[in-house]
C-alpha cells in the first residue's frame, strides 16, 4: 500500500510519540539562508533553528544547493519537513520544521539573489565541505579553479559558493543594507577565516576594491565547530521512518543524539537565541575546533582508511577490533593530544574518552567508506596540521604517518580494482595509484609530492618520509603489527 507523504497537509497524523513542530510555521520569517542543504545541514544547524522557533525565535531557514537538484525534489512536496531519527540504545524521532523553502541556486537564481538581499536575512549558513571553498592548501582563494574563474570572467549567476556569497553581499550593498553574517559549519580549522579571506580575495580579484573594503569593515565571519555524527541516509531508514510515522518521507536523516555547535560570539542581537537553543558562544573557538578536527575527525579519517585496508565496514566494527581500537587511542591521547593547548572547558583526556564511546555505538552504522571520501581535502586538517606542528617541536611522527600510508593504499586498491574514488582529485590519485607496484619508496614519494594536499614542511621532512614508508610496508605485509606503534 502506498502510503501518503508527509507535508504540512499530513502533519496532523504524525503520531503522538514523534515530536513535530508545534509552532506556526507560516508566520515564521525566514531570517537564515543555508548553502549546502545535505544530511549533516538538517541533522544539525536546522534542529537548533527548529529548537529556536519552538522557543519563539524567528530563524526559519531558506536551504541553497549550489549545484544538485535532489534536495529541493524530495523536500518540496513535503513543504521542507523531514524526520530526523536519532540512533541510540532509546531511539527518537522528531519532525522538523525550519526548513521552510529550498532552492537549487542554477534553477532560481533570482530567487537566491532576492532572499540574500532581503532585509530578513541576518545570517547565511554553509556547509559545503571542504571542496565548496575553493581554496589552495596555503588557504589562498584558488583563483584558477573552474568555478572561480567563470565567476570572474562574468559569473552572473555565479556558481561557487563564494561567488554567491560576494554576490550576496554586494546585492546588500548596493541595496543600502547591512551585511549579513556569514557562518561556516564546515570542518576546516578557523572556518570563518577562511571563509572571509576567501571573499575578500574574491572581491579584490573582480577588482571591485568598495565593496572589499566594505566586508573588510562591516562583516563578520564568526569561526565555529560544529558536531553531530550523521550516517548518509539509506533505504533501512526510510523503511523505519515510514513505519514510525506511516508516512513517507523521501529524505529522512539519521544522527547521533550528541549535538554540539560552538560558534564565536560575533552573532550580535542574535547571541541569545543561540544560546537558548545550545549553542556554545566563546571568544576562542579555535581550540575547540582544533580538539574536534583533530581528535574525531583524525581518528575518524584513521579508522577509514586502516579500517577498509583491514575489511572493515563501519567505525563501529572497525572499534571492536581490539588493535586498531587501541592504536587510534594511542595516537589520540599521546601524538593528538600534545599538539592541543591547554583551554580552560576543555577536558581533553574526557573528550577523547567520550568521542570513543560515541565511535562504538552499536545503533549507528556509519559506513568507512562515506568518511574515506574527501581524503585529499579532509586530511590536510585532520592529520597533516598536527604532523607539521609535532615536526617543528620534534615529536614523533610514527603513528600520525599511518593514516597516510592506508591513504595510499586505499588509493593503490581503488586504481588496481578499476574502481574510483570519490574526491576532486581523483583523476590525478587514480593516476598515480595505478603507476603503484608495492615499492613503498617508489609509492609514497609521489603522492607526498602533491603540493596541494602536503604542505611543503610535512612533504620534505625525512622522518616523515620515512615513516610512512615504514608503515605503508608494514601495513602490507603485517597489518595487525603496523598497529602496535
Ligand atoms: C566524518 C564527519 O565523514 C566524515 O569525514 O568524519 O562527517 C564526522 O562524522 C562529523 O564531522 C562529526 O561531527
Amino acid at each position: 500500500m502506498s502510503l501518503r507523504r508527509l507535508s504540512e497537509a499530513t502533519l496532523g497524523l504524525v503520531p503522538p510519540h514523534v515530536e513535530r513542530p508545534a509552532y506556526d510555521r507560516a508566520a515564521a520569517r525566514i531570517g537564515v539562508v543555508h548553502f549546502g542543504p545535505g544530511a549533516f545541514h538538517r541533522a544539525h544547524q536546522a534542529w537548533y533553528f527548529d529548537e529556536m522557533l519552538k522557543a519563539g525565535g524567528a530563524f526559519a531557514v531558506c536551504g541553497v544547493a549550489v549545484r544538485s537538484g535532489d534536495v529541493e525534489e524530495a523536500l518540496a512536496p513535503q513543504d521542507g519537513l523531514y524526520t530526523v531519527a536519532e540512533r541510540e540504545a532509546e531511539p527518537r524521532m522528531r519532525v522538523i520544521g525550519a526548513v521552510t523553502q529550498v532552492l537549487t541556486a542554477p534553477r532560481a537564481p533570482e530567487a537566491v539573489l532576492a532572499r540574500l538581499a532581503d532585509p530578513a536575512v541576518r545570517i547565511v549558513t554553509s556547509t559545503v565541505t571542504e571542496k565548496g571553498y575553493c581554496l589552495t592548501s596555503s588557504g589562498d582563494l584558488d583563483l584558477d579553479h573552474p568555478d572561480i574563474r567563470r565567476d570572474l570572467a562574468g559569473g552572473n549567476p555565479p556558481v561557487s559558493f563564494p561567488g554567491w556569497l560576494a554576490a550576496g553581499l554586494a546585492a546588500r550593498r548596493a541595496a543600502g543594507l547591512p551585511p549579513f553574517v556569514a557562518v561556516s559549519c564546515d570542518n576546516l580549522s578557523d572556518n570563518g577565516k577562511r571563509l572571509r579571506r576567501a571573499i575578500l580575495q574574491l572581491a579584490q580579484a573582480k577588482g571591485d576594491r568598495d565593496l572589499a573594503a566594505w566586508i573588510e569593515a562591516e562583516a563578520r565571519f564568526p569561526s565555529t565547530m560544529v558536531d553531530s555524527i550523521t550516517p548518509a541516509t539509506d533505504d533501512a531508514l526510510r523503511e523505519k521512518v515510514r513505519r514510525e510515522l506511516g508516512l513517507e518521507d523521501a529524505w529522512p536523516i539519521q544522527r547521533e543524539r550528541f549535538v554540539q555547535w560552538v560558534v564565536e560570539d560575533e552573532l550580535g542581537a542574535d547571541a541569545l537565541a543561540f544560546a537558548d537553543a545550545g549553542v556554545t558562544l566563546t571568544h576562542d573557538v579555535t581550540a575547540f575546533e582544533k580538539a574536534k578536527l583533530r581528535l574525531l575527525n583524525g581518528a575518524h579519517s584513521t579508522l577509514a582508511y586502516v579500517g577498509l585496508w583491514l575489511g572493515r565496514e563501519t567505525v563501529a566494527h572497525a572499534m571492536a577490533d581490539a588493535r586498531l581500537a587501541g592504536f587510534v587511542e594511542r595516537m589520540m591521547r599521546e601524538d593528538i593530544a600534545a599538539s592541543l593547548p591547554a583551554t580552560p572547558g576543555l577536558d581533553v583526556p574526557a573528550y577523547i574518552g567520550a568521542v570513543l564511546t560515541r565511535f562504538r555505538n552499536p545503533a549507528i552504522a556509519h559506513k568507512l567508506s562515506q568518511i574515506a571520501w574527501d581524503g585529499s581535502q579532509k586530511l590536510p586538517f585532520r592529520i597533516l596540521e598536527t604532523a607539521a606542528e609535532a615536526l617543528a617541536a620534534g615529536r614523533p611522527v610514527e603513528r600520525l604517518a599511518v593514516p597516510i600510508a592506508a591513504w595510499i593504499h586505499f588509493i593503490r586498491a581503488r586504481a588496481r580494482g578499476g574502481e574510483t574514488i570519490l574526491d576532486p582529485m581523483a583523476d590525478t590519485l587514480l593516476d598515480l595509484g595505478r603507476r603503484m607496484d608495492g615499492d613503498p619508496t617508489a609509492d609514497v614519494a609521489p603522492v607526498l609530492a602533491l603540493g596541494a594536499v602536503f604542505p611543503s614542511a610535512v612533504a620534505s621532512a625525512p622522518v616523515f618520509r620515512a615513516a610512512v614508508e615504514a608503515a605503508y610496508a608494514r601495513l602490507a605485509t603485517a597489518p595487525a603489527a603496523a598497529l602496535d606503534a
